[in-house]
């Protein structure tokens, strides 16, 4: 992707943290194309015929991080999709495709991948709060999500690997200058407006 087209911004913060709430959010206010690598994951998952669902089923139920290939990916693609079909945030006057990339990358190793691979990230948006508060979020929407990861020995691996493996890659961005760090501990409308002015200011 020519990186003079299009703007990525991932979204990270831990398990719960609220990325795809704020995300959703965010495409209303400024047109973005939005994309959560989790989503295509569990998609491809039940997609007959895939030949990674069981991987996949395996890897999330677990907390582990999917072989980045398969992620990369799927991302791509999708990422290719949206453009052809005009989806990449028309919201914009300057004509450029904006992504939010939802939940990735969750590991050094795929950071590196999609920057050079794929396309120069731009800036992260860093979703904070404590660990009580996502575990307390992610067992009440486990009532009813049907999600195979939202139970309270998959959440207490998903901590685990987000503190090792997810954490070094915001310390590799904040080396650079590229998080925008938000508290997520507010309610959804609050946590929204503070996104809000976050955002506008990348693109000020
Ligand atoms: N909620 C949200 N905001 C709230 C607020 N301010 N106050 C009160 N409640 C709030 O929100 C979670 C719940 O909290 C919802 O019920 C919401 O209403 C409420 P949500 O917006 O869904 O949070 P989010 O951060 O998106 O949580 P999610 O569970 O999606 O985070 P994960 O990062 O764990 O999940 P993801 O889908 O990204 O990944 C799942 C798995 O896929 C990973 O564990 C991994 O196994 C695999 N994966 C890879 O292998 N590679 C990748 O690159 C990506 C994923
Ligand atoms: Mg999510």
């Amino acid at each position: 992707f020519d990186a003079n087209k299009i703007t990525v911004l991932f979204v990270l913060g831990g398990p719960g943290a609220g990325k795809g709430t704020q995300c959703a959010n965010l495409v209303k206010d400024f047109g973005f194309c939005h994309l959560s690598a989790g989503d295509l994951l569990r998609a491809e998952q039940n997609r007959p015929g895939s030949t990674y669902g069981e991987m996949i089923r395996t890897y999330i139920k677990e907390g582990q991080i999917v072989p980045m290939e398969v992620t990369v990916k799927l991302l791509e693609n999708a990422m290719k999709d949206a453009l052809a079909e005009g989806r990449e945030g028309e919201g914009w006057a300057d004509g450029r495709g904006r992504f939010l990339i939802d939940g990735f990358p969750r590991k050094m190793d795929q950071a590196v991948m999609f920057d050079e691979q794929v396309c120069p990230s731009s800036m992260v948006l860093f979703f904070t709060t404590t660990e009580d508060e996502m575990l307390k979020r992610l067992l009440e929407r486990g009532k009813t999500s049907g999600r195979e990861d939202d139970n309270e020995e998959s959440i207490k691996k998903r901590f685990h690997v987000y503190k090792e493996q997810t954490m070094p890659v915001i310390e590799h961005y904040n080396k650079l200058h590229k998080v925008a760090e938000i508290d997520a501990t507010a309610t959804i409308d609050e946590v929204h407006e503070k996104a809000k002015v976050v955002v506008a200011k990348i693109f000020a």
